[in-house]
């Protein structure tokens, strides 16, 4: 039966403080007329990046009963989303999850949350990065940053990731399994950031640049991906949701930048969640040289 409205099962952690994860992904995906259907990995009182002393609550326990009980009731999912996951076991649960509810016409989608800025983030170890190579095999689209693809590839250790080398990147990101990779935080020239993509149905090379600003904030990749994923379920070809995801962030971070306060607190999303409503009046995305 066709849903209501669009339905995505999202697996990531609940951080009370900082604007990550869950606390970004439900705003977001709400606004944009998409249900989420949480499956929480963990619950922690902050997210990890900048903060010190954190509660961590696993709840690798947890999962598979809620599996189980959403099984019984016979609910479906147009997307699975997947991204911080609390422990190298999860990555199994996922697995199972995504055998559980994959259809021909849903969508998996796994954001491989691992690191940033050349670390691994402080809760995650190598055998999370080997389990992660396993469990992108599954996903239609995945969504790692520059520094995740290093990891994925196996190239971490004293290799620089290189902007020339994207394209080689990207492909060979899609043999490994998915259908569709989107790289995000690519340095581009002219001071530029981009996010660069590849279809390999359709052997096709997006890319989306912005102006680069000075500033980190965590969170943003949850919001990057939630994004995307909302677009194209409203229907949206894949450049137009990279247009849509690129657009927001960086609306977010324009309206963050201004004030003076620590990064680690996310960008003031709430502020400008009411952005996703409107449509894009113009379309930046060319195809990647
Ligand atoms: O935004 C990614 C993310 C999600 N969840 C937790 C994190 C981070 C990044 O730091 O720490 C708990």
């Amino acid at each position: 039966m066709k849903h209501l409205v669009k339905r995505v099962a999202a697996i990531h952690d609940l951080s009370g403080f900082g604007r990550a994860s869950l606390s970004v992904i439900v705003p977001i995906l709400s606004t944009m007329k998409v249900q989420v259907c949480a499956l929480p990995t963990a619950v922690l009182s902050t997210h990890t990046g900048g903060f010190e002393g954190y509660n961590f609550i696993d709840l690798t326990d947890t999962m598979e009963p809620t599996i189980e009980h959403w099984k019984e009731l016979g609910i479906n999912f147009d997307c699975i989303y997947s991204g911080f996951l609390g422990s190298p076991k999860q990555v199994h649960i996922v697995s199972k999850c995504i055998d559980t509810f994959k259809r021909e016409d849903n969508l998996v989608v796994v954001d491989p949350v691992m690191g940033d800025n050349g670390e691994l983030y402080d809760t995650m170890d190598d055998e999370m990065v080997t389990n992660m190579r396993m469990l992108i095999k599954k996903a239609d689209i995945i969504t790692p940053n520059f520094t995740e693809v290093m990891y994925l590839l196996g190239e971490e250790a004293g290799r620089e990731p290189d902007a020339k080398n994207i394209k080689e990147y990207l492909v060979r990101l899609a043999q490994m399994g998915p259908n569709i990779v989107i790289i995000t935080s690519v340095p581009d020239k002219d001071k530029r950031t981009s996010v660069v993509a590849y279809d390999k149905k359709f052997n096709r090379f997006w890319k989306v640049s912005c102006e680069y600003i000075p500033a980190h904030y965590p969170g943003t990749g949850d919001s990057f991906t939630s994004v995307v994923i909302g677009s194209l379920l409203q229907g949206d070809s894949l450049p137009m949701a990279l247009d849509r995801g690129v657009q927001f962030i960086s609306s977010c971070i324009k309206a963050s930048y201004g004030f003076d306060y620590k990064e680690r607190e996310g960008v003031l999303l709430e502020l400008v969640l009411e952005n996703l409503k409107m449509p894009i009046l113009m379309s930046s995305y060319e195809l990647l040289e």
